[in-house]
């Protein structure tokens, strides 16, 4: 079984003016692509060969560079795709709206609690929003293609939002300005989605 680059449920230029259309390209069509690729070459005939990427990750040896780096990869993006989107933004839907606000005290401090983590995340990596096995939900991050699913990154759960602060998610039209790209995500979150895929990471 091979991994598949998904598709995009809208096009390159439907989330500006927030991500480029440029930088939206070369991101899924080449860097996403090349993830998958890369994945695909390094689980060929091993015993990883036909485990879902969930499990695959959850059992990563941190030693493997390239099951670990590609295997991140092709999923981070996978799930940062999946949680933006055209005319999204506002705040949280549902019951995650009700449990942002038992964790973090309102919208807002969750606001800016995700947006220091993923700003002061240096050099490349994510960061994200997670819910642990208990329930709770943290904000952490994480370097280059690592994720909270991964054995001892120093954070932990399952991941239902993610930020991707590499340079190549928003260098050609924010250069070093970070926190500009950063507040600009918050005009893209998809809540609807994250909410869903809260409730699935939850039950
Ligand atoms: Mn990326």
């Amino acid at each position: 079984m091979a991994f598949k680059l998904p598709d995009l449920n809208y096009g390159y230029n439907e989330l500006e003016p927030f991500i480029d259309a440029k930088t939206m390209e070369i991101h899924h069509s080449k860097h996403h692509a090349g993830y998958t690729n890369n994945l695909n070459n390094a689980i060929q005939g091993t015993d990883f060969e036909n485990m879902d990427i969930i499990d695959l990750l959850k059992s990563m040896d941190m030693n493997n560079a390239a099951l670990r780096n590609n295997g991140g990869g092709f999923y981070n993006h996978s799930l940062f795709w999946s949680v933006i989107g055209p005319n999204k933004g506002g705040t949280p839907v549902g019951k995650l709206s009700d449990e942002i606000i038992k964790y973090f005290g309102s919208f807002d401090s969750f606001k800016e609690i995700f947006s220091k983590a993923a700003a002061s995340r240096f050099g490349s990596g994510w960061a994200w929003l997670c819910v642990k096995n208990d329930g709770v939900l943290e904000v952490c991050s994480s370097a280059n293609q690592d994720n909270p699913l991964m054995p001892n990154i120093g954070c932990g759960g399952t991941p239902i939002l993610g930020i991707d602060v590499w340079e190549h998610a928003y260098y050609l039209n924010y250069q070093n300005r970070r926190p500009e790209y950063i507040s600009a995500f918050f005009n893209i979150i998809d809540w609807e989605s994250v909410n869903k895929i809260y409730n699935e990471a939850s039950n």
